[in-house]
């Protein structure tokens, strides 16, 4: 299992409906394989996200893409002090959504941890996300991208302290497991915490 974890004892199985919303966390280059933060078979999330947005879009369901959008000099960075590479930089090829994830029209693109001096995993964090929710009553969200282990963890966890049903894509997630197995202990926490598991492919199907 790639994933890490044994068996998807939370896994369910959901086909879309009213009130639900689509939740791409940070496809961007510097993610992707020759990416300044790559994850590993981080392209692979592509194309089941891209199944999923046309099929969201098809019934006029709401699509958010997160971006992690930082300013040269960002807080994380390990120049200034931080655990990570430069990567995202604001306005950079490597910030940019890779030209093969298709987005529709109608997405609401999030950019967050704009700030240099406060790091921001969370597609919640400072961008507004949980009050277009609310306007919107969407009720679920399906959470997939990069990584596991930070940004799409921080949001669905977010999402759950908003009394949100959150379901995370496990075939559209990938982790950056900088010590082994940190993608699986946090689908087995976010699971412990409400979050349940299902597949792109069935979503979009
Ligand atoms: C992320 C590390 C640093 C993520 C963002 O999108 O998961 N990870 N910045
Ligand atoms: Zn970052």
């Amino acid at each position: 299992m790639t994933n890490g974890l044994a068996h998807w004892s939370a896994h369910a199985h959901s086909h879309r409906a009213p009130g639900d919303a689509l939740v791409i966390v940070d496809v961007q280059n510097d993610f992707l394989p020759g990416g300044a933060l790559a994850v590993a078979r981080g392209d692979e999330v592509i194309e089941p996200l891209n199944r999923c947005t046309a099929a969201f879009d098809r019934d006029g369901l709401p699509i958010f893409a997160s971006r992690d959008w930082h300013p040269p000099d960002h807080c994380s960075f390990r120049a200034l002090g931080g655990p990570w590479p430069a990567h995202c930089i604001a306005g950079t090829v490597g910030a940019q959504f890779p030209a093969a994830l298709i987005l529709p029209a109608s997405v609401t693109v999030l950019s967050k941890a704009t700030r240099r001096d406060r790091e921001a995993y969370s597609a919640f964090e400072g961008t507004g996300l949980a009050e277009r929710l609310k306007a919107l009553r969407s009720r679920r969200i399906f959470v997939g991208g990069l990584a596991t282990d930070y940004c799409v963890r921080a949001t669905a966890l977010d999402a759950r302290t908003l009394d949100l049903e959150v379901f995370v894509l496990a075939d559209a997630v990938r982790a950056v497991d900088n010590r082994a197995d940190d993608g699986g202990r946090a689908l087995r926490e976010m699971i412990s915490r409400g979050v349940r598991l299902c597949s792109a492919q069935e979503l979009a199907a």
